[in-house]
């Protein structure tokens, strides 16, 4: 019997060694051999080279990610407390598939206004979405099914991801002029030509506040001027708002440009992240709104936005909903929230005139008058692709190719050390 037994087997092996499934297996091997390496990210791809550098002087001025002034990631005291509350409810369930209800109402105050007409008529199709980033590719792939045929205007430059977002979607792409690299400041004309010359009913991509990189914001007037040339134009204003509360250290005066276009009638998208503003980086929070004609087709909208979640992620992450509803639903809390917001604005903004005056002491010969000028997370520094390079492989400093400083990065610690190298990779040029 036992002899049979290993008779079959060793027939079944000669079988399957010699079968079309042994051809498989061997094609199986070579499944993945067109696979070439992804490059790396220009903006996460610094934080991988930062970590694997093993000196003591390194310096990470690469993501948008904020740092108190001895260089530690914050967790707010807001959030601490909310996580406290939350503890004691060990609720594990799905949230719906548009996400919570309740983060999803607070979060469209930020945005809209506390009393805003659009929250209560009801005329708003939003979701809980993944931070950011999720926000803007769920549009995009709105956009893509319901407007098949369309483009997405991108600023030039923008935050890189942008491109990687809509071209995912296979929304085709095309950019308008926004900075002005001789005045680092905006190009105000460049970018009304573009939005005049663009096709009647274009889909442009706009930086609510703290425009990343370059930390340069239209003026409240020029907010104006473009909602009108939109409005004669017909355009869709998607607006990405990741940074609400680091330009001006109150996120309701950085929500001006929304309110700007709603007091106008537009009807606009809008993409919210609580990554910086609530630290809530890695929770995963955020929020894409659709501002519709009425209650019926918000309906019908949010309906849509939640097929497109389903089958990408089913449903949105729990906690930092949690975290997020928590902190907002509660004055206290959410007044909380807003000291510690301006706490973090102000520290990059104390940042920024230090490493302004320690390139000034040094006796640089460039103008560096730009750092302090600029708004938000970043400081366009104008350093080139190769000074950058210096500044890693000579000092150990990271930040992206582009010359972006995370100013949220900068402390009282390593700002001289920063200054220094600055200066030294610059001042012949
Ligand atoms: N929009 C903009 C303009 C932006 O700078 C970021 C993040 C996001 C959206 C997305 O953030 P999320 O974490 O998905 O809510 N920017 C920083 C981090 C990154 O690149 O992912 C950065 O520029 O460093």
């Amino acid at each position: 019997m036992a002899m049979r037994i290993r008779n079959l087997a060793s027939r079944r092996t000669m079988m399957m060694n010699s079968s079309p499934i042994s051809g498989l297996r061997s094609m199986s091997s070579s499944w993945w051999k067109n696979v070439e390496p992804a490059p790396k990210d220009p903006i996460l791809g610094v934080t991988e080279a930062f970590l694997a550098d093993p000196s003591p002087d390194k310096v990470n001025v690469g993501v948008g990610a904020y740092r108190d002034d001895n260089g530690k990631p914050v967790v707010l005291d807001c959030v601490r407390e909310a996580e406290r509350r939350i503890a004691g409810t060990s609720f594990m369930e799905y949230l719906p598939m548009g996400g919570s209800v309740k983060m999803v109402e607070e979060t469209l105050k930020l945005a809209y206004g506390d009393n805003s007409e659009f929250v209560k008529d009801k005329r708003i199709a939003a979701v809980q979405s993944l931070s950011g980033t999720g926000a803007c590719r769920l549009f995009a792939d709105f956009q893509k099914r319901f407007c098949p045929g369309s483009q997405i205007y991108i600023p030039v430059p923008t935050w890189s991801n942008h491109h990687n977002i809509w071209r995912d979607a296979q929304v085709p792409q095309k950019t308008y002029h926004y900075y002005h690299p001789e005045t680092k400041g905006l190009d105000f004309k460049g970018l009304m030509d573009d939005v005049k010359n663009a096709p009647e009913g274009s889909f442009f991509l706009l930086h609510a506040c703290a425009h990343n990189p370059t930390g340069v914001d239209p003026t409240e007037e020029q907010w104006r001027e473009i909602s009108q040339l939109f409005k004669a134009k017909n355009h869709f204003a998607f607006f990405d708002m990741a940074y609400q509360g680091f330009a001006s250290g109150d996120p309701a005066r950085d929500a001006k440009s929304i309110r700007i276009f709603l007091e106008d009638g537009h009807h606009i998208g809008i993409s919210q992240s609580y990554a910086k503003n609530m630290g809530l980086y890695g929770q995963r929070v955020g929020c894409l709104s659709v501002l519709c004609e009425n209650e019926k087709q918000a309906v019908t909208v949010k309906s849509q936005l939640q097929q497109l979640a389903r089958p990408m992620y089913s449903n949105p992450p729990l906690h930092g909903a949690q975290i997020v509803s928590t902190i907002l639903g509660d004055p206290e809390l959410k007044s909380l929230w807003l000291k510690e917001v301006k706490i973090m604005a102000d520290r990059i903004i104390g940042m920024r005139t230090t490493l302004r005056e320690s390139l000034e002491k040094l006796g640089s010969p460039l103008s560096w008058e730009h750092v302090t000028k600029q708004i938000g997370m970043f400081c366009y520094s104008g350093l080139t692709p190769e000074q950058v390079d210096r500044l890693t492989s000579e000092y150990h400093i990271y930040m992206t190719r582009n010359g972006r400083i995370s100013m949220a990065g900068v402390t009282t610690g390593n700002v001289g050390y920063l200054a220094n190298a600055i200066h030294e990779v610059t001042k012949s040029s």
